[in-house]
């Protein structure tokens, strides 16, 4: 509301700029989520969330600055947020879904890039993200080019923080990343001016734990045949985990897995009987992009996984709990993180293997592998999935596809299509 108009001034939003994003969102909340039947009525609080997206979260961000708190800005699950809680920060996951200030970005960037590249830069250089411009620093890494080359661009405008992602996953590449680790600890220290010590790393590492067992008793409960709660909704709180705060939301992910499991005694399922099952696969779907899980579930299906970085590949492994010294601690965190099975890896074989291992256990009917466009990792690696897939006889669906709304129609048809065959 009108209240948050100071707020987001003093922070040096462009407001007529923001006032437009804000425009943008709510139609295609109402169309895509509030239309859904007979919801979970724990569904209310991530309604909630989206609908004070950029007012309350963002007070919490400002008192916790007000009190000489720091934040601090991701764009990929490989930044440990447990070091920056550890060391008294907040951790934010920036990463962008929505076409904003292309023509800003386009300034700085060539015109034919991702598009979450173009977005997150388009959001700095039209100052219309509250998120971005609470952050004191930005911890990137060296993923993609495309993502690699940008925060040098980004570090003009706000501190970055680079961590060498390896390519591969040999011993000398976990010697490397976890020197990688070292160094974020000491760049946060510095940064909050607050010691990551065995307590707080502990206490950091058990909380976003409990964050991720939260998110995983909900995927395990859409293993269910019917799954009680809609693949859009799942990939909403996904979205949420990124950057909502760490208790309260691991909370509210419980008090509605609680609900779904009444849901499931009483027979309740969020859609028709023998709705073909679905696994999505590919880049990563930044709020507010739900584009692609709104075509396939409005055509008649449900996505029950999300083998992506807004999905299971965030919260899948947790980090052990009983590091007895923080070199320990630090070793388990980074073995815990270099187990994620991202593109930007060669090989990539724990994705394929986990891709298997999904399909079997939620029970899917077929697989969509969505890429955002120009990413060459994953256009590139979807034919190491189309390989293996068709070697199971598992359906697969290749789309590859940006935040634009010109190509709903085509994929629409593509989507239902596939549906027909599987
Ligand atoms: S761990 S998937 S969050 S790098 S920005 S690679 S879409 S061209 S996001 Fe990612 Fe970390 Fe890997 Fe996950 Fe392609 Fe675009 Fe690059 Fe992207």
């Amino acid at each position: 509301g009108n209240g948050y108009r100071e707020m987001w001034k003093s922070l040096g939003l462009d407001l007529d700029a923001h006032d437009q994003l804000l425009q943008a969102l709510p139609p295609t909340y109402g169309e895509v989520y509030l239309s859904q039947q007979d919801r979970p009525a724990a569904m209310e609080y991530f309604d909630f969330v989206i609908n004070e997206i950029h007012g309350l979260r963002i007070q919490e961000l400002q008192e916790h600055k007000a009190s000489g708190g720091k934040v601090v800005g991701t764009f990929c699950v490989f930044v440990p947020e447990e070091i920056i809680r550890a060391a008294g920060g907040i951790c934010i996951g920036l990463c962008s879904g929505i076409d904003m200030g292309a023509a800003q970005a386009e300034k700085v960037l060539p015109r034919n890039i991702c598009p979450l590249i173009k977005s997150f830069m388009g959001f700095k250089l039209a100052k219309v993200c509250p998120y971005f411009e609470s952050c004191d620093m930005v911890v990137g890494e060296t993923t993609c080019d495309g993502k690699k080359k940008a925060f040098e661009i980004l570090n003009d405008y706000v501190p970055v923080h680079v961590m060498e992602t390896p390519q591969m996953k040999r011993e000398r590449d976990m010697v490397l990343w976890r020197e990688e680790i070292g160094d974020l600890v000491t760049g946060v220290e510095a940064l909050t001016g607050g010691d990551v010590t065995a307590d707080s790393l502990r206490q950091a590492i058990k909380e976003v734990n409990g964050k991720r067992r939260a998110l995983l008793r909900l995927a395990e409960l859409r293993k269910n045949n019917p799954s009680p709660i809609s693949g859009k909704d799942g990939l909403l709180i996904e979205q949420i985990a990124m950057y909502d705060d760490v208790e309260r939301f691991t909370l509210k992910v419980n008090e509605l897995c609680d609900e779904l499991e009444i849901r499931l005694k009483e027979g309740k399922g969020a859609h028709k009987p023998g709705a073909p099952r679905i696994i999505v696969t590919g880049t990563p779907m930044a709020v507010p992009n739900w584009k692609v899980a709104h075509i396939i579930e409005s055509s008649g299906a449900i996505i029950v996984a999300e083998e992506l970085c807004t999905g299971l590949r965030y919260f899948a492994n947790t980090v052990p709990e009983n590091g007895e010294n923080i070199e320990e601690m630090l070793d388990l965190l980074g073995k815990r993180y270099l187990n994620i099975n991202c593109a930007c890896f060669t090989p990539n074989q724990g994705r394929m293997e986990d891709l298997l291992r999904l399909a079997e256990e939620y029970k899917a009917d077929g697989i969509i592998h969505c890429s955002l466009t120009f990413c060459d990792p994953y256009a590139v690696e979807a034919n190491r999935v189309e390989k293996i897939l068709r070697e199971k006889g598992i359906p697969l669906l290749k789309i590859e596809t940006d935040y634009g709304q010109e190509d709903s129609g085509q994929l629409k048809t593509r989507i239902e299509a596939f549906l027909e065959l599987i």
